[in-house]
């Protein structure tokens, strides 16, 4: 009887929720056994049992502790898979590596074990790869191909220089991860040789030659224009301004813990760093969608909605000479500004 992998994810999910390792690791290695193919436990239980887990932080059912705990069995778990069925590489060799700046190791990885399975020589080098040591690696091993992953959209910028440099040593990239877009928009724009949704998705990619994106390709011309940089080199000094403005205009904050304090500076300087994305792929919806995000997570933790609405408005004030980066605020306001009417709506039921 072929396992019911739903019910497995279920049991994985509730498993890693109290960072059990070896009743992880012995779950996925038994399903593996049982007849599951590793590619199928790979996708279809440990990858929905993370998405899982990011619902679970977002709604704040789970600490951040628990997600760390869950997080890390799971790459243990996928370490299991792998090092339990071991193909043989049959085909070229790909690098793997996640944009400079980029932590989320774990779903690129995914991806780098999807490829392995389907017999690609696989070099996953992790985290956070700096493009220079990126090329220095390319140099020394030769592979066919870059993998290179991106889940947050802040580090588009860095990606697209890799991407760039990558190419300019004659490897082609296949790009992926939630940070280049749901369909890839900004793969193509940074000018990716190819993007790929998902990791089996990226192995039929690779398996079918690397396509290229149209060759009319010419993107990335306005990329990283004044406005970009200026907030770039800008970004610490913004912040502090932000939050002093904040402080004398928002009365609660004067009630504020240091922690609370540190937290709210965490937050805008996320909203800073979306912000400089967006700027930088002129696409308002990279920042509203975060803006949206952020208001659905703060409102799961009892901080108004509305907070965020002021947030953006003295970033707004502040932004004197940044006209593109102000149009993106008034668009996050009016985001903002719907999460608050959606969340008056709901309490009033
Ligand atoms: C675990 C986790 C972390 C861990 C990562 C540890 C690790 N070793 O990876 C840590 C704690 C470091 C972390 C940090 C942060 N995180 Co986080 N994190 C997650 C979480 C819960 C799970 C990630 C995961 O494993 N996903 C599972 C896989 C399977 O995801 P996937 O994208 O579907 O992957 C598939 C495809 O994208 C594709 N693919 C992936 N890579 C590649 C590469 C190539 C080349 C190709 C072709 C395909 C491909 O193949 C995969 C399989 O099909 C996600 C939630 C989520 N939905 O992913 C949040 C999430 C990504 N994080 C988020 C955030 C905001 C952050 C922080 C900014 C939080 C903070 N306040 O500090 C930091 C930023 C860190 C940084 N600088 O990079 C947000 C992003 C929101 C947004 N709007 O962009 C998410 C979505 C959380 C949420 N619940 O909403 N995080």
């Amino acid at each position: 009887m072929t396992p019911d992998l739903e019910a497995a994810t279920e049991r994985y999910l509730e498993l890693i929720g109290r960072a059990d390792e070896y009743g992880a690791v012995d779950l996925v290695v038994g399903l593996i056994d049982g007849g599951v193919p590793a590619e199928d436990v790979l996708l279809r239980v440990i990858a929905p049992g993370q998405r899982r887990v990011g619902e679970l932080w977002a709604s704040n059912e789970w600490s951040v502790a628990r997600e760390h705990g869950a997080t890390a069995v799971s790459e243990r778990a996928v370490a299991a898979v792998s090092g339990h069925v071991r193909p043989a590489p049959t085909r070229g060799r790909v690098a793997v590596a996640c944009a400079d700046g980029e932590y989320h190791a774990l779903p690129t990885r995914i991806m780098a074990e999807v490829l392995r399975l389907r017999g690609w020589d696989v070099d996953f080098l992790g985290a956070s790869v700096p493009g220079p040591h990126l090329i220095t690696h390319l140099h020394q091993t030769g592979p066919d191909v870059v993998a290179l992953g991106c889940t947050l959209p802040t580090r588009l910028p860095r990606a697209h220089a890799t991407i760039a440099a990558c190419q300019a040593v004659g490897i082609p990239v296949l790009a992926g991860g939630a940070g280049f877009g749901a369909d890839g928009r900004y793969a193509r724009l940074l000018g990716a040789d190819a993007w790929a949704p998902t990791a089996d998705a990226a192995a039929d990619r690779l398996a079918a030659g690397l396509p290229s994106f149209p060759a009319a390709y010419n993107g990335a011309a306005h990329l990283g224009d004044e406005e970009y940089t200026y907030l770039t080199r800008h970004r610490a000094e913004l912040l502090s301004r932000v939050m002093d403005t904040l402080r004398e205009s928002y009365a609660p904050m004067g009630g504020y813990s240091a922690r609370q304090l540190e937290h709210t500076g965490e937050d805008l300087g996320h909203l800073a760093d979306f912000l400089i994305a967006a700027t930088y792929v002129h696409d308002a919806s990279l920042f509203t969608d975060f803006v949206t995000w952020t208001c659905r997570v703060l409102v799961a933790r009892n901080v108004p909605a509305e907070s965020v609405v002021l947030g953006l408005g003295v970033f707004h004030d502040v932004l004197t000479d940044c006209p593109r980066a102000r149009a993106l605020l008034t668009e996050g306001v009016t985001a903002a500004r719907t999460c608050c009417a959606v969340r008056r709506t709901e309490t009033s039921v």
